[in-house]
């Protein structure tokens, strides 16, 4: 396997004038020819990529090439320079074989529906080409099918029977290009930009899902208008479509004015679709359409920059959500997500900084810290500089870089210029990975406060020294009354040790400590229950007070599953909650919602002691049983009145009751034997409370029926059922939920060729902590099982859930042994694709 290093990038020695591509598609033989204009920049070879193309016939300026210019080994063509004149046109073609394509990397089938994903190196599975990001041009593509709807990137040239034509004035790189063929209808709808051009918008689904397509629509309209208020950025092509299909290794796909979108990410009814569902898919839109600038009008130099136009796009797409919703709920969620995924992954073997620096195989790098933490990055950068700064900054990017293929270097002295900062030390964000570790140590004397703050971030795998950050330290101070006496301020710690001092201070005040999560580090400081709870009463920042509750529960769980007290303060902090809850719905739930036992295992280990999963788990229920008891009656009121007669609407404000009714319901249903999650299951008209009383109704083991009921409501719709896979192996209890697995894998239903019911089943089970880790080794062996089945069809997604596997170092020697049994025997398959070999290699090293 051939490592790629940043190091050896060179430019391209061609520049590509005009990408001409013709497709007669056809399910097993579809032929595609080429005609590619280069002119030479530099001295070289032309080097040319391809993979797994049945080669029919080769030629620079109409003459023929030899075909054993092929180095099939290699996936590469090499034609020598001393045979190119300084400007020439070459033509290939091949034939390739949709049909066959299990790994949906290239042009393949779904479900009758031609489509392509080229990100990151797919389109050398179409045809030969500088497969690499750098290399940009307009691609003119003519499609002939017998298919009624024929789409590529650009405008419409010609649509006749058959045939289309579509050209693509934007230079792109091949990773953007696509081609849709198959049996669509669209809801159609139009956008007017700010300098007054209209754009045709269309969804594409598949006849029959029309009337699920309406939210998408909507939410590209508010995605446009909000890129245009927020960004001064403004659509540039006479139509946007997006096409929904059922089989897609990832979410979306941002191609030149042709988004693919995995169809769970498009299609939403109240009937079929939780609260969760619409706001992923407003987020996702949002995030594709707002690449047309951070990614494809500027784009990337090489794939090592990925976080150039990931980490920019979900910090667009975060300020897009928190804008449209609650952006308190948008920031508490979005730091659940980074902990959960993020902080987990920097913490193990698979730890990267968000530009790495080498990789064996691309796509295991679109990971959280990429993209997740590449935009907390971007938070951070924004906190520093200032709201003003930040505008300037980015005008000054799309000034300066549009039509460029750029690196993050480019991104960075872009703020430098724009605001006459120096971010040499900055930069460490992106080259380092890691999470720091932030420790703050108090001293109160004669009404000063001074803080004392140490910064530390432990080896990661090939990098065993870590110099300090800089750290955006966002806090305010709460007297003893709950006042604020300071308001937020920020402090930049640049040192290992720092400390910053607070005078004329009347009472000692309680720290409130990273407001808004300023930036991505773990927190150890010294703080008594007492000032928790006064931190979760009365501070004014939303994040810091969630913390400080969700701090309060950890430390009560924490206690628990190693068997010191009992949670008393985080009982009776939740009681004060509960009296003021439906003043705000939202910050209840996230309240209620007590730490996963994920989360609970992570912060065990990273306190230096070795998680026991069966003991967290009992912790965590004994703790949901323990409230729900002393808390039943203002619970049960509090269910009540969070019933939502009327229209469901998928906004804020409904799902927030919605959420607080949910998160009752939850702890409740430990006590009621499930009867409340019963009657709401056969109730309710919104999918967000079907599922969630059917969770609770699988958690408590009265799910019979219900999952009947369920399964014969909705066996036809292929997103509803995957949830039905997804919700047994996540909810039942951990002692029965490997055999459950089981029983839902036997054929025929388990269709695990397809991405989506392969990660609710799988993902369900490694989802649900203390079966996963189950103590002898069922879990880690079945889900190994299914990894090895799964790699040889689809390599890219096997690759991404071995991340399942990530932090079992951190547990006792037999489990350890039992993961190190499953993951060998992953790695010793005879044919293990390149992605598997990576993570595997990576997470036994
Ligand atoms: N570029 C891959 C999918 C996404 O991040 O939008
Ligand atoms: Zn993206």
């Amino acid at each position: 396997t051939v490592t790629q290093y940043l190091a050896d990038w060179r430019p391209y020695p061609f520049e590509v004038t005009q990408t001409r591509l013709e497709f007669d598609l056809a399910p097993r033989t579809t032929r595609v020819r080429s005609q590619i204009g280069f002119r030479r920049k530099d001295t070289g070879d032309l080097v040319l990529d391809g993979a797994g193309l049945k080669t029919l016939s080769l030629a620079i300026d109409g003459r023929s090439l030899d075909l054993g210019l092929i180095r099939a080994d290699q996936e590469k063509l090499v034609i020598p320079a001393a045979d190119l004149p300084e400007s020439f046109t070459f033509e290939a073609e091949v034939e390739i074989d949709p049909e066959a394509n299990t790994a949906l990397e290239g042009l393949y089938l779904s479900g009758g529906i031609f489509c392509t994903q080229c990100e990151a190196e797919g389109f050398r599975h179409i045809t030969w080409y500088p497969d690499r990001p750098d290399v940009m041009a307009p691609f003119h593509v003519t499609i002939r099918s017998d298919k009624p709807v024929l789409l590529s990137n650009g405008n419409p040239m010609s649509n006749t029977t058959k045939e289309a034509v579509w050209h693509d004035p934007w230079p792109k790189p091949a990773y953007l290009f696509a081609l849709v063929a198959g049996d669509l209808v669209a809801i159609s709808d139009s956008f007017t930009t700010m300098s007054g051009r209209k754009v045709a918008l269309n969804v594409w689904v598949r006849p029959g899902d029309q009337d699920r397509a309406g939210y998408a629509m909507e939410s590209l309209i508010r995605s446009m208008k909000w890129d245009e208020e927020a960004y001064g950025r403004e659509y540039d092509l006479d139509v946007f479509n997006i096409v929904a299909v059922d089989d897609f290794n990832m979410g979306a796909m941002e191609n030149k004015g042709l988004n693919i979108f995995n169809s769970k990410l498009v299609l939403a009814s109240a009937e079929t679709a939780t609260d969760g569902d619409y706001e992923r898919i407003e987020g996702v839109i949002g995030h594709e359409y707002f690449h047309n600038w951070t990614g494809n009008r500027i784009t990337c130099r090489d794939w090592f920059q990925l976080c150039l136009k990931e980490g920019l796009t979900v910090f667009r797409d975060q300020q897009f959500t928190s804008d449209m919703r609650s952006a308190a709920v948008k920031r508490i969620h979005d730091v659940q997500t980074l902990r959960a995924r993020q902080f987990r992954e920097d913490a193990g073997p698979l730890a990267h900084p968000p530009c790495p620096d080498h990789y064996q195989e691309i796509n295991n790098f679109y990971t959280a810290t990429v993209y997740e933490k590449g935009a907390e990055v971007i938070g951070m950068l924004k906190r520093l500089v200032g709201e003003a700064g930040y505008r300037k900054a980015l005008d000054l990017y799309f000034d300066r870089h549009d039509g460029q293929a750029c690196t993050i270097e480019d991104w960075i002295t872009v703020f430098e210029d724009a605001t006459g900062r120096d971010l040499t030390r900055f930069k460490r964000w992106y080259t380092d990975a890691g999470t720091p570790r932030l420790s703050l140590s108090e001293e109160w004397r004669d009404g000063t406060l001074t803080l004392n703050f140490r910064q530390e971030t432990v080896p990661t795998p090939g990098q065993p020294d870590k110099p300090p950050r800089v750290i955006p330290i966002a806090l305010g101070l709460i007297g003893p009354n709950g006042d604020e006496v300071l308001p937020t301020t920020m402090l930049e710690m640049t040192w290992a040790e720092q400390s910053f001092r607070f005078d004329g201070l009347g009472a000692r005040p309680v720290v409130s400590l990273l407001r808004g999560f300023s930036a991505p580090v773990t927190v150890s400081r010294e703080i008594t229950a007492d000032e928790q709870a006064l931190l979760l009463a009365h501070d004014t920042d939303p994040y810091a007070r969630w913390q400080a509750g969700h701090d309060l529960a950890l430390d009560a769980l924490i206690a628990r599953a190693t068997g010191v007290t009992d949670g008393a303060e985080f009982r009776h902090a939740i009681g004060g909650l509960l009296a003021d809850a439906e003043s705000d719905p939202a910050f209840a739930a996230l309240c209620l919602w007590l730490p996963g036992e994920e989360e609970i295992a992570t912060t065990i280990a990273t306190r230096g002691l070795t998680p026991d999963p069966d003991a967290i788990h009992a912790a965590r229920e004994a703790l949901a049983r323990d409230i729900a008891s002393a808390h039943e009656q203002a619970l049960a009121r509090l269910y009540d009145a969070m019933d939502n007669p009327g229209p469901y609407r998928p906004d804020a404000e409904g799902g927030a009751r919605r959420s607080l009714r949910l998160a009752c319901l939850g702890l409740l249903s430990r006590i009621d034997a499930g009867k409340r999650a019963g009657t709401l299951f056969g109730a309710a008209s919104n999918m967000t409370e079907r599922q969630g009383a059917l969770e609770c109704l699988i958690a408590t083991g009265k799910d019979g029926d219900a999952l009947v009921a369920f399964a014969q409501e909705f066996g036809s719709n292929r997103l509803v059922m995957d949830k039905w896979f997804m919700v047994q192996p996540l909810r039942t209890a951990p002692g029965l939920a490997v055999a459950r697995a089981r029983e839902l894998a036997a054929p025929p239903d388990f269709d695990w060729k397809n991405p989506n019911r392969f990660r609710a089943l799988i993902g369900g089970l490694t989802g649900n902590h203390a079966a996963f880790h189950a103590a002898d080794g069922s879990g880690y062996g079945f889900v190994v099982d299914w990894l090895m089945r799964l790699d040889p069809v689809n390599p890219q997604t096997t690759a991404r859930m071995c991340s399942a596997f990530e932090t079992w170092t951190r547990y006792d020697a037999g489990r350890q042994a039992h993961a190190r049994a499953a993951l060998s025997r992953l790695a010793a398959m005879p044919g293990l694709s390149r992605n598997t070999a990576e993570m595997v290699t990576r997470i036994l090293a």
